[in-house]
């Protein structure tokens, strides 16, 4: 049984950044809006090199959660089925599509290519989802412990604590942004 504040934080990645249409439902549809949402936060145009990747990314990523996560075969995931997911893959090893889902995520906001993402970076990437500046900018100082930059081994841990953790204190619950926007 999933608690009340790990569904919480499964059901705020499911409206905020899956979701895209609102239907209630995850779809191959919501992914392509997503595409089109990061491709014109970073100024990319259809046929350029970095679009055609991030689309390729983010259609695998879309296959492997259904294969995972569509229980009844519907062709969409629902959100019973969006926090079984999740409940399921952590109890899985490896974690095949969520450690390429992970590294995905990580490769796509550092724009910089330096190894880690800093504030700014942080802050466009969720801006591009509809997330405000000012509180993105807060959900960074928690997730940074006050540094200027989150590397790689730093996001690993705390995208386990965002799954894992019960801890409201916990600074991976900031990786995807502040949890009180609605
Ligand atoms: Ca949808
Ligand atoms: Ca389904």
């Amino acid at each position: 049984m999933v608690s009340d504040f790990k569904r919480k934080k499964l059901m705020f990645l499911f409206k905020i950044f899956f979701d895209s249409d609102g239907n209630g439902s995850i779809t191959k549809k919501d992914f392509e809006l997503s595409i089109e949402r990061l491709a014109k936060a970073k100024g990319w145009e259809p046929g350029d090199e970095k679009y055609k990747i991030a689309e390729k990314t983010m259609l695998e990523i879309w296959e492997g959660m259904l294969y995972k996560a569509d229980v009844n075969k519907d062709g969409e995931i629902s959100a019973d089925e969006w926090v079984a997911l999740w409940e399921e893959s952590s109890k899985d090893s490896p974690f095949d599509w969520q450690a390429y889902y992970a590294k995905s995520i990580f490769h796509l906001q550092d724009s910089s290519n330096d190894g880690a993402i800093d504030k700014e970076e942080f802050v466009s990437v969720h801006g591009s989802f509809g997330l405000p500046k000012d509180q993105t900018s807060e959900a960074f100082d928690k997730l940074a412990c006050g540094k200027d930059k989150v590397s790689w081994e730093d996001f690993q841990q705390r995208w386990e604590e965002f799954f894992t953790s019960e801890n409201a204190d916990a600074p991976g619950n900031y990786i995807f942004g502040n949890l009180t926007f609605e």
